[in-house]
């Protein structure tokens, strides 16, 4: 059932195995596969963005949108916002996916004045209530879009104004409102322009206490309402700032704890805000899920040769497989969170069959990285050579340092005592990545 034509020339997007020839077919995801004692679809819960996808024309800083789609009237206007969702739909089911993902702005246009922005929020909201209920499409997660606004252009809540944060208070009361509304299972904190471009006019401890009491009032607010969703915090380096606050896992952590929010919070990590700080997109859901704080991933990736977000569909599948065995760790996996494809197609990929190859292409690469996983998981090599590599932990003086029963000076005895520590054997990395190769 369709509430439009748009797809029409388009099929179902189904599972037909990898030797399938059909571009419009998934070759390796087949939701109801069971990995690891679960179908497919419960471990990946993909999400499509309601921002790229849907509000996404491919400007770039040289030139206008590319992108002009046919149910576009060019109006930022709420008769089309309302219109748009139905097209939504059609693309989310057609796709097979369960999920989607949204900005307050994304759905809904903001009007004269905060009440009748607020209005128009929540007359989209009822229309998508309808759509998700007569499709069975699910909120994975909403946020607010406090940075595209001239009045968010010197930070939300790390603003200096007060009245901005004032409006930035009513922007996430109201969106967290709408994701309870819509049974949204998560709520996303991405701090757009929380960050500086100059630290002559910027006073760095006060913008980062301000943020950290508007999280408080936040969760306050979740408490009292009876949002149970789990909020998220998404970490970036840099873009649009010169220097988020958010820079990346670590520092969010460490933010968190500061500020007695850990308990409340959990990461959603993003391939390409990983590597704009430096990192492996591995390295940041390695540091989540030592503290068991991985929320939930925003899937795209950058382009090595790039230094800045350009948010590519992912399609490294061996990326992927590695990223699994580290998700995997959590025992819930991603939990209530999922895959959010956040993720454009590129400036000349201007066709509707595009959106299809661009999520077929992201769905397929994380659903093989999971194939392979599951295979590294079974075989049990890896993480056997990697507990074998703490052994001497297990035991001895290695047993009483992780139980808090040594000491500097029982150490010291027992090292003069041997005359000098034992020789490590090799860490084998060569050996480790060839048999890495073998899974893929
Ligand atoms: C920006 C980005 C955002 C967040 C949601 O780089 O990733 O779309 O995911 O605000
Ligand atoms: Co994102």
């Amino acid at each position: 059932m369709a509430f439009t034509k748009h797809f029409d020339a388009i099929p179902t997007i189904k599972y037909e195995g990898p030797d399938s020839d059909n571009p419009f077919a998934y070759k390796y995801f087949d939701p109801k596969a069971k990995i690891l004692g679960k179908p497919m679809a419960a471990w990946m819960r993909n999400a499509v963005c309601y921002w790229h996808t849907f509000r996404g024309v491919a400007l770039d800083i040289f030139g206008p949108g590319t992108i002009c789609r046919p149910w576009e009237d060019g109006t930022n206007s709420q008769e089309m916002a309302l219109k748009r969702t139905e097209v939504v739909f059609d693309f989310i089911t057609k796709l097979g996916v369960e999920y989607y993902c949204f900005h307050d702005r994304d759905v809904a246009p903001e009007g004269a004045n905060v009440a009748e922005t607020n209005k128009n929020l929540w007359q989209v909201a009822e229309k998508l209530k309808q759509l998700q209920k007569a499709t069975g499409v699910k909120l994975l997660w909403g946020t607010a879009n406090m940075f595209s606004h001239p009045r968010f252009s010197q930070g939300a809540a790390s603003t200096p104004s007060a009245e901005v944060f004032a409006y930035c208070a009513n922007s996430v009361k109201e969106a967290i409102d709408v994701t309870k509304f819509l049974g949204g299972e998560n709520y996303v904190f991405w701090g757009g322009r929380e960050g500086y471009n100059s630290l002559l006019n910027t006073d760095l401890g006060r913008e980062q206490a301000h943020i950290a009491r508007f999280f408080q009032m936040a969760a306050d607010y979740a408490k009292k309402v009876k949002f149970t969703g789990q909020f998220l915090i998404e970490p970036k380096a840099c873009e649009p700032t010169k220097h988020q606050y958010d820079f990346d896992s670590a520092t969010v952590l460490g933010f968190l704890r500061k500020f007695g929010l850990e308990k409340t919070f959990k990461l959603n990590i993003e391939q390409n805000h990983a590597t704009l700080a430096g990192h492996d997109f591995c390295h940041e859901l390695a540091v989540c899920t030592a503290d068991g704080a991985l929320g939930s991933i925003d899937s795209n990736r950058g382009d090595v040769m790039n230094g800045w977000d350009t948010d590519q569909f992912p399609n490294d599948y061996r990326e992927c497989a590695q990223a699994w065995t580290i998700i995997l760790q959590q025992k819930n996996g991603l939990g209530s969170g999922g895959l959010n494809y956040d993720a454009k197609v590129r400036r000349d990929s201007y066709d509707v069959e595009d959106m299809f190859h661009a999520h077929i292409c992201g769905i397929d690469t994380w659903a093989r990285g999971l194939r392979i996983a599951e295979k590294i998981i079974k075989d049990g090599k890896l993480a056997k050579f990697v507990d074998q590599r703490y052994a001497s932990y297990n035991k001895g003086i290695g047993k009483d340092i992780e139980a808090g029963k040594a000491d500097f000076e029982s150490l010291q005895a027992y090292i003069l005592k041997k005359g000098d520590a034992a020789p490590l054997p090799s860490a084998r990395q060569e050996y480790l990545e060839n048999l890495f190769n073998g899974y893929c």
